[in-house]
């Protein structure tokens, strides 16, 4: 039976790299159900991934993420780029489940366009980035996708797993989000290599505009990119022209003195550190947890011990206990 499922998942593998749809569909479905192959895949998929261009995509729920990444599909489109996206959608806190109203209306239609369109579930993540989500999107890099667009709500952790995770990010705001001490906050501010600020058929755009150049100016951190601000009203594909040449003036900033490479080597010791220390984190648990965690529980409890050096202690002796500690001589 495991033969037989290794070589469904091969032709599976096949099947997606030459780009049919279907199998890639399948294909992200076992990545993101953890299957037992998923390592496999991800192992196998690896060599073909590398070539696409990583676009993030973050802000506040009801910004205009979906209407702006669905312009900028045709836009792709219309220069023959290729487009995988991953929207990765807030869980309801209620069901577990996903809003999945978001898929329909991004499908742009068109025969000639190539894209493909994956909603993901942010799981138990709280806004961020779906866990799977950066295999999903590795998994379309290597079945040919040019461009992956990542689009995710910007509250909490997940501005940074976005901007680890692609080339450039695009932060989008509306003349509603204006409070900009909530833009500080969510830490968009940092992460953003471009601003929109949609709606602006609204008012009070420029005024966001002109607070976002503020905090600009104000943060003390050493760029060698000025975010570029762009305001649009993506419904009615106003000032889109704009922020597509926006894009591409960041690429052609990166691709400049090899710094997409410097980027993404950044962002994948980021990955790998994070990645080792999960890796690490499991492992000991594993092994503290065989411990009676009750005891030590009621220790600091009756305030006999506190939480801090409890907790180090506690993994001193269970690495000690299994060997894994140097003992002294
Ligand atoms: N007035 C106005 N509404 C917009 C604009 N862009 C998007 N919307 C509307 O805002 C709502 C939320 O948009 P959506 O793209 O789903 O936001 P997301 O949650 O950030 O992905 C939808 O009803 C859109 O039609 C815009 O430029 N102006
Ligand atoms: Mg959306």
């Amino acid at each position: 039976m495991k033969i037989e499922k290794k070589e469904l998942v091969d032709e599976l593998i096949e099947r997606s790299l030459k780009g049919e749809k279907l199998s890639i569909s399948r294909l992200i479905s076992l990545v993101e159900r953890r299957d037992e192959y998923a390592p496999y895949i991800m192992e196998k998929i690896a060599p073909h991934a590398g070539r696409a261009y990583y676009i993030g995509v973050t802000g506040p729920p009801g910004a205009g993420k979906s209407t702006t990444v669905d312009r900028l599909i045709g836009m792709f489109c219309k220069n023959n780029l290729s487009v995988g996206v991953i929207a990765v959608d807030p869980s309801s806190p209620f069901s577990g489940g996903s809003l999945l109203g978001d898929r329909v209306r991004m499908n742009v239609k068109s025969e000639k366009m190539d894209v493909f369109i994956r909603s993901m579930s942010s799981g138990r993540v709280m806004g961020g980035l779906a866990r799977t989500s950066k295999e999903a999107a590795r998994i379309l890099d290597a079945c040919g996708k040019q461009i992956i667009i990542i689009e995710t709500v910007g509250v909490g952790q997940s501005e940074l797993d976005i901007a680890e995770a692609t080339d450039t990010v695009l932060v989008i705001l509306t003349p509603e989000s204006g409070d900009s001490i909530q833009i500080m906050k969510a830490g968009l501010m940092e992460i953003a290599d471009i601003f929109v600020v949609n709606k602006a058929d609204r008012p009070g755009a420029e005024d966001i505009s002109t607070s976002i150049r503020g905090m600009l100016k104000r943060s003390l951190r050493k760029r060698d990119w000025d975010p570029q601000i762009f305001l649009t009203s993506a419904s009615v594909s106003k000032g889109m022209d704009d922020l597509y040449a926006g894009i591409w003036s960041h690429y052609d900033h990166l691709t400049e003195n090899l710094r997409l490479e410097e980027r993404r080597k950044r962002q994948l010791r980021q990955e790998l550190h994070t990645r080792i220390e999960n890796e690490f984190a499991k492992i000991l648990w594993d092994m503290v947890q065989k411990k009676d965690i009750d005891q030590v529980v009621l220790d600091t409890w009756l305030r006999r011990a506190d939480p801090q050096n409890t907790a180090q202690q506690f993994v001193l002796s269970s690495l000690k206990e299994s060997g894994l500690w140097p003992q002294k001589q």
